[in-house]
């Protein structure tokens, strides 16, 4: 059996129930067979894919909050600090009810190819909770973000590990979270980011996830001899990563004509009102329901079980934005026979495996997660040294590095592909191109 198999099914028996991050490996794995091929026999002495795929720390612990009728409530937390090759943990927390250790693992384990893609010097971590704050008030998101963190100050600081938002945790989230950090450890330092702007938060990271993916989409198009300019775009999601994907596309001459939640998608033939979504989903917190209430261009769609959903519109570019695996096999179909040219990932691990090979195999050509939402986290990075240096730089600053980054990750994981005989295969360029620079510095640094 070849060292890959081996490791894949070690992975399998040693993390039993943690499909998501099973997946997660099978991909990456999958895509280095040519890379490790080539060095079988020194990475299996140095045991350098066991040590890849066993997080460096797992902490999990018990998070207490009391509840508005007084009830006291008992969440999960998690951080799982994956690797640290080359440098602190970075990575968001997540609270939704669907976490659990193997979500965590999956999405740490996507993180440490990512930071390593944006060139800038983060290691891969994530973190986050079963803790559902949707219907909480927001004394109860306080309350349960300060308990999070009284235990997660611990394991964290601003050279160790560095959370930010996810699914789920926001601004509101963050600031509840800084100020308890800051209370407990008598630190003020840049232990998170996607801070407020009063409190060291950069320009342009609320923005960075979704431009940053219309950076990378409009950097593809061009290598292939298009643009943004005109091109019908389908969006799912309503959250972070959505809006600001929709707005950028919109800002290069798109047309995007859906969003969605988790109870239904939107169809607007005249294009989303960016404006109306914001005060749909960032200030009223509501259903998107709402959103077709108020505009009579809009069709709302309540979501069924086995339904396509927003990926049975017909388009030239598909961006999903909400969550992992809601991009299936029919799916990808559909896609495919409506003539959709162009599927970048804005959420993690969007699409299963199978479609992503129906997708490759049709010839749409296909940006992983790990490469196209990179852009969040490497404006975290930027964060980190505006708060290192103790200094803020503007939005356009921001902005031009972002966009500069994204060219950059195209650039690369495009010349990876090529170089390891998969051209146009953008999955293998990111695995293979992220790869390479945390394994010379796990080699580096000895067996650790
Ligand atoms: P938000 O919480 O802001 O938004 C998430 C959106 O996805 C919401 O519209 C939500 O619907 C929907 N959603 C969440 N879970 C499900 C589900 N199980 N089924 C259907 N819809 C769902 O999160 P973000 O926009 O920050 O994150 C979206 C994706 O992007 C995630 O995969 C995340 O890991 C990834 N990502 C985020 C980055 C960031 O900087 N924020 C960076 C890189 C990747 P509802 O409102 O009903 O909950
Ligand atoms: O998945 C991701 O890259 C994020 N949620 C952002 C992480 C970060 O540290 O900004």
């Amino acid at each position: 059996m070849s060292y890959v198999d081996e490791v894949y099914e070690r992975v399998v028996a040693q993390n039993p129930a943690q499909p998501e991050f099973h997946q997660a490996v099978k991909e990456v794995l999958e895509s280095l067979r040519v890379v490790i091929e080539a060095n079988e026999e020194e990475y299996k002495r140095e045991a350098l894919l066991e040590r890849l795929t066993t997080p460096e720390r797992i902490i999990m612990f018990r998070v207490p909050w009391v509840d508005d009728k007084g009830q006291v409530q008992v969440q999960n937390g998690y951080r799982v600090q994956f690797n640290s090759a080359i440098g602190p943990y970075k990575g968001g927390l997540r609270f939704h009810p669907s976490v659990n250790l193997g979500i965590i693992k999956f999405l740490g384990f996507e993180q440490i190819f990512k930071n390593s893609l944006t060139g800038l010097p983060i290691g891969g971590g994530k973190g986050g909770s079963d803790f559902d704050p949707k219907g909480k008030s927001d004394r109860e998101i306080m309350a349960f973000c300060q308990s999070f963190m009284t235990e997660l100050c611990k394991h964290i600081g601003a050279d160790t590990d560095v959370p930010a938002g996810d699914i789920g945790v926001g601004g509101r989230e963050i600031g509840y979270m800084y100020g308890q950090y800051k209370r407990i450890r008598n630190l003020y330092e840049g232990v998170l980011t996607g801070k407020g702007l009063t409190y060291g938060g950069s320009l342009a990271r609320t923005e960075a996830t979704g431009y940053g993916l219309v950076y990378i989409t409009d950097a593809l198009l061009r290598d292939h001899g298009m643009s943004m300019e005109g091109k019908t775009v389908v969006v799912s999601g309503a959250g972070n990563v959505a809006t600001y994907a929709i707005q950028k596309a919109q800002q290069l001459g798109a047309k995007v004509v859906s969003c969605s939640d988790s109870t239904g998608w939107i169809y607007d033939k005249d294009g989303i009102d960016v404006a109306l979504l914001k005060e749909i989903k960032e200030v009223k917190r509501a259903r998107l329901s709402e959103y077709a209430a108020a505009r009579s261009s809009a069709e709302y769609h309540e979501k069924k079980n086995g339904e396509h959903g927003v990926w049975n519109i017909k388009c030239d570019i598909a961006l999903p934005c909400a969550t992992q695996n809601e991009l299936n096999l029919e799916d990808a179909k559909a896609l495919v026979a409506n003539g959709c040219k162009v599927v970048c990932e804005g959420a993690n691990m969007p699409t299963t495996m199978d479609a992503t090979e129906y997708l490759q195999k049709n010839g749409i050509l296909f940006i992983c997660g790990k490469a196209s939402n990179a852009g969040g986290v490497a404006t975290s990075a930027l964060e980190m040294s505006q708060n290192s240096e103790r200094l803020s730089w503007t939005f356009e600053e921001v902005d031009a590095k972002l966009k500069g980054i994204m060219e950059n990750i195209y650039k690369n994981i495009s010349e990876a592909a090529k170089k390891y005989g998969v051209e146009g295969n953008y999955v293998a360029g990111a695995n293979i191109a992220g790869f390479q620079k945390v394994a010379e510095a796990m080699k580096a640094q000895g067996i650790v």
